[in-house]
């Protein structure tokens, strides 16, 4: 009888996914297939011989660096996840590969709450600390098995795709941790400070 329950649950689910009724997407949001690209400047130029990526903590001390090389060697992993953009297009789905904000912040020893992700060019999003931590954010430098085209951030970029997507920094340089929280680039001119797609956070009202 037990066998016959769990065969009825999965028999279900799958002719409510052939169906199309069974695809979660967040209120508001549409489905795309392509990728978009959505930039608020140009795709910067970006040098692997200085790239480097660092943490400064809350007194201004860079706590962590690393050059490519050193960023490359992290132990890295393969996600699939969803993504949702503001401006209402969701992809699902989307395989990554990336080091775990766990791996780069894990054995910070902090008094932040709070990051201020810093990208090239003036672009900067803020977040709570937790949201980076706890298997919820990577910086991601492949996109579907291949390196990250630039338009898409690469040589890198942050993931964090249970938050609206301009929350995930392409060209992503640097964290800085904060006591305080402190608007972004996007969250400075009227998109919601934490952009929580389930509750459809877009803008400061919501
Ligand atoms: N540095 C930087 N990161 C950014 C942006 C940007 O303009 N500059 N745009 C954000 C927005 S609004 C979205 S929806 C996604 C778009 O990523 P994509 O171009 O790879 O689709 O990047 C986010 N990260
Ligand atoms: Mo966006």
């Amino acid at each position: 009888m037990e066998g016959d329950g769990t065969r009825k649950i999965v028999n279900r689910g799958f002719r409510g996914r052939r169906a199309g009724t069974a695809v979660p997407l967040p209120p508001g949001q549409y489905l795309v297939e392509d990728f978009p690209v959505l930039s608020a400047g140009p795709t910067p130029s970006v040098s692997l011989e200085t790239w480097d990526l660092t943490v400064v903590d809350v007194d201004g001390t860079v706590t962590r660096r690393w050059t490519w090389p050193e960023f490359r060697a992290l132990p890295s992993e393969d996600v699939v996840v969803d993504i949702h953009c503001v401006t209402q297009w969701s992809k699902l789905g989307t395989t990554w590969t990336g080091v775990s904000l766990d791996v780069l912040l894990g054995d910070i020893d902090t008094t932040a709450e709070f990051a201020l992700v810093v990208a090239e060019g003036d672009y900067t999003t803020n977040l709570p600390l937790a949201d980076l931590l706890g298997g919820k954010a990577w910086v991601a430098y492949a996109y579907d098995g291949d390196d990250l085209e630039p338009e898409h951030g690469g040589p890198a970029r942050l993931l964090v795709p249970h938050l609206y997507f301009w929350k995930s920094a392409k060209w992503v340089r640097g964290f800085q941790l904060l006591t305080e929280d402190t608007p972004g680039f996007w969250e400075a001119v009227g998109y919601h400070n934490y952009g929580d797609p389930w509750r459809e956070q877009r803008y400061w009202d919501d």
